[in-house]
């Protein structure tokens, strides 16, 4: 099997820090896939510019290059159904996309005002000015206003977490005994989060925390050591 799949990485290759990256990186060990890994910035458009966008992940397999981390995780369920699956049954799909859509709509939103001068910190210099110049459009202010008093953000940041520290007082992970699509959605959250700043975003208590240590248990030693840069 060849499937390459292009990842957003900051100055140095391993510092992988793309949620959705992430979720493919994590979807592709599950299925027990090896791949190879290209590490890709922001300014290298030309490199995508097959797919007529500007994002990543995107993954290459068997002639096709696909896009966007949900339809990359469904080709993926459907070229291997025999290997282990991602979301069960249609109702386990439907629940992994709701968690995807809750970590994107509700998650990354707060957390990015609280990344931002992080990320432009380790990024290639070669990224800097664009990432500048097109985060500042996006928020109508400099990013240093951006993350400006972040420290008291960081209490409601782990209020937004309850719905899955309800779970996972329950159970080990999001989708039960085992993990699968819905419980990698998170996790490149939190994966993103920690290549990119020191900042301590769980308190060693929460059960999220736990949780996020057992999924980084049982990532390959490869994934694992591109998981921590703080
Ligand atoms: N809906 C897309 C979102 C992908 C996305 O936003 N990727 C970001 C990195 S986290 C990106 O490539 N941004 C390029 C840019 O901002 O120029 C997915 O789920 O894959």
């Amino acid at each position: 099997v060849t499937v390459k799949l292009y990842e957003l990485a900051g100055a140095e290759d391993a510092r992988l820090f793309s949620p959705y990256c992430w979720r493919i990186r994590l979807a592709l060990e599950h299925k027990g896939l090896s791949f190879t890994s290209l590490p890709w910035r922001f300014t290298e458009k030309d490199r995508i510019a097959a797919t007529g966008q500007g994002k990543v992940p995107v993954l290459e397999h068997d002639g096709r290059t696909l896009w966007d981390s949900w339809t990359i995780a469904v080709h993926l369920e459907e070229t291997w159904p025999e290997r282990p699956s991602l979301f069960g049954d249609a109702g386990g799909r439907a629940f992994g996309r709701f968690v995807a859509d809750w970590a994107d709509t509700v998650l990354h939103p707060a957390l990015i005002r609280l990344l931002l001068t992080d990320i432009h910190a380790v990024i290639a210099a070669k990224d800097r000015a664009y990432f500048r110049q097109s985060r500042e459009e996006r928020f109508g202010m400099s990013l240093e206003q951006v993350t400006a008093g972040r420290e008291a953000r960081i209490e409601p940041f782990r209020q937004l977490l309850a719905p899955l520290r309800a779970g996972l007082a329950r159970q080990p992970f999001l989708c039960g005994e085992s993990p699968a699509f819905a419980d990698y959605a998170v996790a490149g959250t939190f994966h993103w989060a920690r290549a990119v700043s020191p900042l301590v975003l769980l308190a060693d208590d929460d059960p999220v925390a736990a949780w996020r240590e057992r999924l980084l248990a049982r990532l390959s030693p490869a994934s694992r050591s591109l998981t921590r840069f703080y």
